[in-house]
């Protein structure tokens, strides 16, 4: 285990409901709890943050100007970040998703003056597949990725995507996500599931933003595949571009009395305890982390062979991984699964034990103080 005890921490993340901001979050209160004093600095406090006397939340405030078509906060953000930096003597600037948050990161370190403060970029996916490769922002992203001191991805595959598609001489360590095994626990069955399933209705369940990424209409078409064998039932959580092409497929496929959308839940966490298979048949997801807590809550996962899905669900033992879009060897699978007591009880069991084994809090967050020594070695020796 790494040395514990008091390093200053500013952690950089956005704060709405996706992945990133969530694994940020829950990684500043990992360190708090392990004794270093973090700061989370975003535009708005980050949904599911508690602070504490070692945990603390700094708002960037944006100002409006007739003149900004686009309100600089790149440069507000850096402003910010300096300010907390010199006030409280920050060593490491961690910023989760590298636009535009590692460039303020150098910005704020130029400002402060202080060369011997280190700068980590943790990559979560779209930073780098969809945003950081578009033409407007990959010299960019590029520059920012040369200039951090070190680079973490949460996958191999974000890792290779990386090297291959904006920076092949760059120096990427893989540091997986990881889940609180506490708040994401098997449960047993609760008064909640009635609202959504009889006791006799396998449950399937998919969470998340609702864009083309997911691939939300294949989660229809899984669950309609899994309908025609026994009488399940689907909720879809969450809110997107997507939903409604979700809700209009459910309608023409004569599911409506089946399946249920919830909209956006600040904390699915019990719910998923609830569902017997989690649904997530994305084409390129870097991680998956929605994946990885309902393994932690005993459900198996059903999804595509792509993006970093595979380093987080073993096919056959804690899911199934099919390619993209073939919901009906998903469908039919999870059929199966579904249909036998024994089988469906071993595939619970080997999803939770997967988590624990790999991904659980306190094995991850000491890569991260290791990452955050070894930088500061560097950089004190400059
Ligand atoms: O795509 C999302 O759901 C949001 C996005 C984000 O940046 O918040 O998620 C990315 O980061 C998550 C946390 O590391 C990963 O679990 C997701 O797989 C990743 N999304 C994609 O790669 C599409």
């Amino acid at each position: 285990m790494s040395e514990s005890c008091d390093l200053r921490i500013g952690i950089i993340c956005y704060p709405t409901y996706g992945g990133s901001g969530a694994v940020a979050v829950d990684l500043a209160a990992a360190l708090a709890n392990r004794g270093h004093e973090v700061h989370v600095i975003s535009y708005a406090s980050p949904f599911r943050m508690e602070t504490s006397g070692k945990l603390l939340f700094h708002e960037v405030a944006v100002p409006e100007y007739p003149l900004f078509r686009y309100p600089p906060y790149a440069m507000a953000l850096a402003s910010k970040l300096a300010e907390v930096t010199a006030h409280h003597e920050l060593q490491v600037l961690h910023a989760h998703y590298a636009i535009p948050h590692s460039m303020a990161a150098f910005v704020a370190r130029e400002i402060h003056g202080d060369e011997r403060i280190g700068v980590l970029t943790t990559l979560h996916g779209t930073d780098i597949t969809l945003v950081g490769s578009d033409p407007s922002y990959r010299p960019s992203t590029a520059y920012a990725l040369r200039r951090s001191d070190a680079i973490t991805a949460v996958s191999e595959y974000l890792k290779d995507e990386t090297l291959r598609t904006i920076c092949d001489s760059c120096v990427i360590g893989v540091v997986p996500n990881f889940v609180d095994t506490v708040r994401y626990a098997p449960r047993e069955r609760m008064e909640l599931r009635t609202h959504y399933a009889k006791d006799d209705e396998p449950l399937l369940m998919h969470m998340s933003n609702f864009r083309p990424v997911k691939r939300v209409l294949d989660v229809v078409r899984v669950f309609h595949r899994v309908y025609q064998d026994m009488p399940a039932r689907l909720v879809m959580v969450g809110d997107g571009p997507e939903r409604p092409a979700a809700e209009r497929l459910v309608r023409e496929l004569e599911l409506h009395h089946r399946v249920t959308f919830t909209g956006a839940m600040p904390d699915a966490s019990r719910l998923l305890s609830q569902a017997d298979a989690f649904l997530l048949p994305s084409d390129g997801e870097s991680f998956g982390l929605a994946a990885l807590e309902a393994l932690s809550c005993g459900v198996p996962v059903v999804g595509a062979r792509a993006g970093g899905l595979p380093e987080v669900v073993i096919d056959g033992e804690s899911g199934i991984l099919e390619s993209v879009g073939d919901c009906e060897a998903m469908g039919s699978r999870l059929s199966e699964i579904l249909g036998n007591v024994a089988t469906r009880e071993s595939y619970r069991q080997r999803a939770r034990r997967r988590v624990e084994e790999h991904f659980r809090t306190d094995r991850v967050a000491p890569r991260y103080e290791d990452v955050y020594r070894s930088i500061l070695e560097r950089r004190a020796h400059r």
